[in-house]
């Protein structure tokens, strides 16, 4: 079989299988896009059915997760599992907590995280998990009532050489902290079997601030290649949440200018430039909305909707809240406005269409699985510390995550090279990505 028909074929049979996941298919078809070239190249993927078998997840599973609330009623909410592929290590990825969560968005997680761990070039294959649970105006109590329930399903199916699960939307430090301890109270073992965790309990420094960070250092990456860096340039930053704070932390420490962020409500603007200080009282300690931003900063100015974020001008822009957040319309607006760069925090936050505009116009473009691979590179790390049994200091994390991310750069760069489109960084990091992953599946045999 050709390779184009292969491709063809097995997009068919995702559509076929997963109906009505969208997301899934989404993420799907823009890898297989890229991947023609290297089944042209490497007719043994094709034979051994890679492909085929990279886009079916070697486990799905899903389940009850029951819970009371702080009035006494009963709650029940789904819980999904996805263990996508092992060619590489343990399944790996985050849970979400989002009420749009259903199995086509945990699919297109964990389909994307697949590339992305092996990008890293650490030992992780790719899964991810969650619920349609909102935590939203919960109570402390009541969030960790539901994580104890989804715990008391999940561990059945983790384990630190299994499946080691991590922080997404609506999951951080507290939620991490209340599956662990069910976790350990239930399996009476203490294993790295989380990531994220507390400093005190076996988390390793920078896993915080690490995908915010990593992106930074790898646009910084980019931008020297241009002859430019953060240095007086101009931001805009969807979201407020992990990632998009410890982006703006970074990107303020290289000389960077943030104007706008967002939540889901609408987004702030400040000519004066985002103090970080005061969006992380109220989004980290505070858990309020980005609008009260305004009550500390007189001068800012506060819009309803998140769409109207694409339109403040800027130089580089940083999309870090969720998917499909930037579409055709938002990137043209950036493009016109004389953005230089765009790179993803959020996993797949730019719709195909806006992908296309940016490459059209020549504005540089760094894909999620590469530009945001940063969190679960430091997930990967603390997994080795919690081996080691002995944490790393802040700067040996810094540094390894740097190299990271400045050798995720580097192999994206020249993979799109290789393949004849230098400068597609959605080509490089998509077949990068894939290149390691096939040749594991084929010595692995057909498993
Ligand atoms: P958080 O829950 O900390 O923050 C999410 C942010 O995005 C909030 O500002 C939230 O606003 C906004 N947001 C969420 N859903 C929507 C929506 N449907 N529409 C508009 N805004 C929305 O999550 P993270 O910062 O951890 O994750 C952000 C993105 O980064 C996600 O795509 C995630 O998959 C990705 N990512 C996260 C990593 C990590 O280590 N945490 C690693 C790699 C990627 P509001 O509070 O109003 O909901
Ligand atoms: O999308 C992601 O890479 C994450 N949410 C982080 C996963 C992890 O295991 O740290």
């Amino acid at each position: 079989m050709k390779a184009n028909a292969v491709v063809q074929s097995v997009y068919e049979q995702v559509l076929k299988r997963n109906p009505g996941e969208a997301e899934f298919h989404q993420a799907v078809k823009e890898v297989l896009e890229c991947l023609e070239p290297v089944l042209e190249k490497h007719p043994e993927y094709v034979k051994a059915k890679i492909v085929d078998r990279l886009v079916e997840p070697e486990r799905q599973i899903i389940f009850r997760i029951p819970w009371q609330d702080d009035k006494g009623e009963f709650q029940v909410n789904r819980g999904f599992r996805i263990q996508f592929n092992s060619a590489l290590g343990p399944y790996k990825g985050g849970i979400r907590l989002h009420p749009s969560v259903y199995i086509g968005i945990i699919k297109f997680l964990g389909f994307e995280q697949i590339l992305k761990n092996s990008l890293t070039g650490l030992m992780m294959g790719g899964g991810k998990g969650g619920s349609d649970f909102d935590p939203k105006g919960k109570s402390d109590g009541e969030v960790m009532r539901f994580c104890q329930s989804f715990m008391t399903e999940l561990c059945k199916h983790i384990g630190p050489d299994t499946d080691v699960p991590a922080g997404d939307i609506g999951v951080g430090g507290r939620e991490v902290g209340f599956m662990f301890g069910q976790y350990k109270r239930i399996r009476n073992e203490f294993t790295g079997i989380l990531t994220g965790k507390g400093l005190e309990w076996g988390g390793s420094l920078v896993r915080t601030e690490a995908t915010g960070y990593g992106l930074v250092y790898i646009m910084a990456e980019a931008l020297k290649d241009m002859g430019k860096s953060f240095k007086g340039m101009t931001v805009t930053v969807s979201g407020s949440g992990n990632v998009a704070i410890y982006a703006v932390e970074k990107v303020q420490q290289l000389g960077g200018k943030v104007v706008a962020m967002s939540d889901s409500n609408g987004y702030i603007y400040d000519a004066d430039g985002i103090n970080l200080d005061t969006v992380k009282k109220l989004k980290e300690v505070e858990r309020k909305r980005i609008k009260e931003y305004l009550s500390y900063h007189k001068k800012a100015k506060y819009t309803e909707g998140c769409a109207g974020i694409w339109n403040v001008k800027c130089d580089i822009s940083l999309p870090c809240a969720t998917q499909n957040e930037l579409d055709e319309a938002g990137a043209k607006a950036l493009a016109k406005n004389g953005c230089i760069a765009v790179g993803e925090g959020a996993n797949m936050p730019c719709t195909p269409e806006a992908a296309d505009v940016f490459l059209h116009n020549k504005v540089l473009f760094l894909p999620g699985k590469a530009a945001n691979a940063g969190g679960v590179a430091v997930s990967g790390l603390e997994m080795a510390q919690n081996s080691q049994r002995i944490p790393w200091t802040f700067e040996k994390a810094d540094a390894e995550l740097k190299i990271i991310m400045t050798t995720i750069y580097k192999n994206a760069s020249e993979a799109a090279k290789e393949y004849g489109q230098p400068g597609n960084f959605i080509v490089g990091a998509n077949i990068a990505g894939f290149v390691k992953v096939a040749k594991a599946m084929l010595a692995q045999g057909l498993v």
